[in-house]
Formats: C-alpha cells, sequence, structure tokens
C-alpha cells in the first residue's frame, strides 16, 4: 500500500471568490463591485479591465458577472456537494461591498454580514475550515470613483474598518485569513488589484508602488488587529506564483529570471520578513519611484508579519535577456516565453507540475514560513455527454500531477498546511470573463451568453479528488 505524504491534518479543499462566483449583484445592498462593470466576454473586458473609468461610461451587458453561478442562492446545494467531496476546507471571499457598500460607511450592512454567517456556519456545521480571503479583486467601485483607489491612503482606514467588522464577527467560525489575494497583481491588473486606473497616470508606476505600499501597511495593521481579536486567528498574505526558468544558461538569462522572480518576492519579503528588501533601493531609484512612507509605517511592518504564506501557482514562466526571442504565450495574466519541454491548456497556459515542486521549494527556503497552496488547476472546455456524464481525465491528469508533487514538496522538507483547487465549483473566469473555462469537479450549466439552468452536477474529476481526500493524497 502506499503511504501518505501528507501530514495527517492537510487541509485538502477547494477555492471560489465572491466576485466571480456569488451574482446577486445588486441583492441585499450590495454596492459595485469591480466585475460588475466590466463587460461581458464579447466585448472587451481585457481592455476595460485596463481602462475602468471608460467601463464605467458605457452601459455593457454585464453577463455573466451579474449572475455568476448564483452562489449566493445554491451555496447550501453547492457546501454539501464539497463535503461529499470530504473537503475540510473551503476557501472563499468576503465581498467588501457587500458589508461596506461605498467602502467608506461607518456603519455595516447588517444584511451582508448576515450571508456569511450563514454561509461560514454551514462550513463549520459540514466540518469545512472557511479559510477567508479579505479582499480578492473587490475593492468597492465606489471608492475608486470618490477616491481614486488605493492610491489613497485613506483606504488603509476603510480597508482597517471592514476587517474590524468581519474580525470580530467571524471570530469564532474563521480561523484562516488571507488579506489580499494575488498582491502582486496590483502591478499588473490594478483595477482588480487596486481599485486603481492608472491608464491615465503620468507615472503608473508610481501609482502602483504606492498604492502598494498602502495595501502592505494595512495588511500588515490587520494581522496586529487580527491577533487581538482573536490570538488563535491564522493571518497569511497571498502571492500569485511560479518560478521564472532563464531560456538558457547564459548569465545575462538566469540574471533576468532573478529580477523577473523578485518582482513577486518583493511583496512577501515585506509580508512575511517585515522590511522592504535591499534590492527595493535600487529598482525605485532607477524607475524613478519614490514612496511616501508615513511615520511609523516600517514599525508595523516590522511588527506584523504573517502567519503563514499563501499562493496560486499554476504554471512556470520562462523568460530571456534576448529581446529577439519572443515566442510568447499566455499564462496568470503574465505573459511568458513559450517553453518547449510543456503542453499548455487551451488558453495557452504552459503546465508544469515540478515547477510546483521548485516553487514550493524556492518560497520556503526563502521565507521558512509554513505554506498553503491555495490555487491551483486547470481551466478548460468541458463537454456533457448524453448520458449527463462529463469525462475531464485532462483535469484529473493535471490535478494529479500537481498533488504529486507538492507530495515531493513535503519530503523536501517544506512545510505546507493545505491545498484548495480553483474553482472546486465552475465560476466565471477573472481574466476573460468566460463561463466556459472551467476549472470544477462541479458542473455549472451557464455558458458564455447567460443561457443555462444553473444546475450542478458532478464530473469524474468529483470521485477522483474524493478518493484523494478519503486517503490523504495516497491514492492518486
Ligand atoms: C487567479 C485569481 C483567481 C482566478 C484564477 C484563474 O489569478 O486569483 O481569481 O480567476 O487566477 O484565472 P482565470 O479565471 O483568468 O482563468
Amino acid at each position: 500500500m502506499v503511504t501518505s505524504k501528507f501530514p495527517k491534518d492537510f487541509l485538502w479543499g477547494g477555492a471560489v471568490a465572491a466576485n466571480q462566483c456569488e451574482g446577486a449583484y445588486d441583492v441585499d445592498g450590495k454596492g459595485l463591485s469591480p466585475v460588475d462593470i466590466l463587460p461581458d466576454v464579447h466585448h472587451g473586458r481585457w481592455e476595460a479591465l485596463m481602462n475602468p473609468t471608460e467601463a464605467l461610461e458605457k452601459d455593457y451587458g454585464f453577463y455573466p458577472s451579474h449572475e455568476s453561478i448564483d452562489f449566493y442562492h445554491h451555496y447550501k446545494e453547492d457546501l454539501a456537494l464539497m463535503a461529499e467531496m470530504g473537503f475540510k476546507t473551503f476557501r472563499t471571499s468576503i465581498c467588501w461591498a457587500r458589508i461596506f457598500p461605498n467602502g467608506d460607511e461607518t456603519e455595516p450592512n447588517e444584511a451582508g454580514l448576515k450571508f456569511y454567517d450563514d454561509l461560514f456556519n454551514e462550513c463549520q456545521r459540514l466540518g469545512m475550515e472557511p479559510l477567508v480571503t479579505i479582499q480578492h479583486f473587490d475593492t468597492p467601485v465606489a471608492l475608486m470613483t470618490n477616491y481614486g483607489g488605493w492610491k489613497n491612503r485613506k483606504l488603509i482606514d476603510f480597508y482597517l474598518n471592514y476587517c474590524e467588522v468581519v474580525f470580530n464577527r467571524y471570530k469564532d467560525t474563521v480561523k484562516y485569513w488571507l488579506t489580499f489575494n494575488e498582491i502582486n497583481m496590483i502591478l499588473h491588473i490594478p483595477f482588480f488589484g487596486g481599485g486603481l486606473d492608472v491608464s491615465k497616470e503620468e507615472h503608473p508606476e508610481q501609482v502602483k508602488y504606492q498604492s502598494a505600499h498602502h495595501q502592505l501597511v494595512a495588511s500588515a495593521m490587520a494581522t496586529k488587529l487580527g491577533h487581538e481579536i482573536n490570538p488563535d486567528f491564522q493571518i497569511g498574505c497571498m502571492l500569485a506564483a511560479g518560478a521564472t526558468y532563464p531560456n538558457t544558461c547564459a548569465p545575462e538569462d538566469v540574471w533576468k529570471a532573478l529580477e523577473a522572480d523578485r518582482e513577486g518576492y518583493f511583496f512577501i519579503d515585506v509580508q512575511a520578513r517585515g522590511y522592504y528588501p535591499s534590492y527595493s533601493k535600487r529598482f525605485f531609484k532607477e524607475n524613478n519611484i519614490e514612496l511616501e512612507i508615513a511615520e511609523g509605517d516600517l514599525d508595523v511592518l516590522k511588527e506584523n508579519t504573517v502567519d503563514f504564506i499563501s499562493f496560486s501557482y499554476y504554471s512556470s514562466r520562462l523568460t530571456s535577456a534576448d529581446e529577439k526571442i519572443n515566442s510568447k504565450t499566455e499564462g496568470n495574466v503574465f505573459a511568458s516565453l513559450k517553453n518547449p519541454y510543456l503542453k499548455a491548456s487551451e488558453w495557452g497556459w504552459q503546465i508544469d507540475p515540478l515547477g510546483l515542486r521548485t516553487t514550493m521549494n524556492q518560497i520556503y527556503d526563502r521565507y521558512q514560513k509554513p505554506l498553503f497552496v491555495v490555487e491551483n488547476g486547470l481551466g478548460a472546455k468541458d463537454t456533457v455527454e448524453s448520458d449527463g456524464s462529463i469525462i475531464d481525465d485532462y483535469r484529473i491528469d493535471y490535478l494529479r500531477e500537481h498533488v504529486r508533487e507538492m507530495g515531493e514538496a513535503i519530503e523536501d522538507g517544506v512545510e505546507c498546511l493545505g491545498y484548495t483547487t480553483w474553482g472546486c465549483i465552475d465560476l466565471v473566469s477573472a481574466g476573460s470573463g468566460e463561463m466556459s473555462k472551467r476549472y470544477g469537479f462541479i458542473y455549472v450549466d451557464r455558458d458564455n451568453d447567460g443561457q443555462g439552468t444553473l444546475a450542478r452536477s458532478k464530473k469524474k474529476s468529483f470521485d477522483w479528488y474524493k478518493q484523494v481526500i478519503s486517503t490523504n493524497g495516497a491514492d492518486l
């Protein structure tokens, strides 16, 4: 019999985010979230993401984000299916605009709070530990229109007010928290990451890094506050990760790869070590970035580092110092060069299970804090057979190989708290706005045009994952 490489209390589960699954965009007093103002999949979603002010002025169809899979009204049925798979944990996010519709109110919206009471209580009842992202691409739109988003330091106070409310309210049901989803994404999709429209900024990099500073301070303050409210809270950061490989062994390529990885590590260096990394000085100088750092900020960062480091991993990346090499392919927002040793998904995201082991070892060596793999998975088009079955062997293959390598990383000595696959139930893609890019073990009858009954059904991978969990990763 194969023995498990995973610790006995390993948190197996799945992940979603409010903005991609809840729907009910204007229900029970909710304010607008960034996804609510983006066009549907046919009308240039990416362009609107990069120029959100213009998106606000247009009247788009708004499907699919406005309804999504209507998790808001289906959560009981969905959580029951996840419990059936044996989930030990369920990762979701709180929609900030449900709690504070404009982001800057002093009193929270009780109906929004009540929804998450019910949701987290249901998780507990089913034996699943909620893992909650406080801000997953979800800064209320009103904070962008009225304050300019995270470039405004006032956002720190609004965020902390929001944290204080949710920490107090859910302190007995939620133990694991993530302060910002993929905090490094603020550099690439600033509207999602920071409620920012940098399209008309004179010096966009300055704005992005200043906003990042505000988020880093907010994250550290939230960590402090959370620990005061409940010392048992485990509060983590979250990085869009994926090791960068050099295209050749030319020293210039190796250096380029190191620099590329630093772009993301920069954030975790601050959140896990408590100070800006030494290399940031030169980077800021050469890019004419001057951070406004208020008195006390650096102490706050120093004294309130995270308890664990979570990250998403979909693929590794490849880079070259030679500009003539431009065989680009897509990836999780970041483009990469094509790696001839790897296959790719239909969306061009390269598939590299061993890269997960490499990434886990790199992050753990760097910080020596427990890791949590909170996103991993394959976005693919599924076919429903005439008998209703969905044979998603490609998804099983992807996940099996990644779980195997995660097990190897654990054997390498990496401490890892758990694994939540992305989009455990089909949901709207963040990058493209499509429904047809599916990640789930649970199929949702909904297409890119908003057609479908919203009925849920189990894919082949459902039973596979159930067996993985029941054998604690021994039987893949
Ligand atoms: C990450 C996000 C998720 C999720 C995932 C897959 O960046 O944290 O919100 O969507 O990527 O990306 P996509 O939906 O573009 O396939």
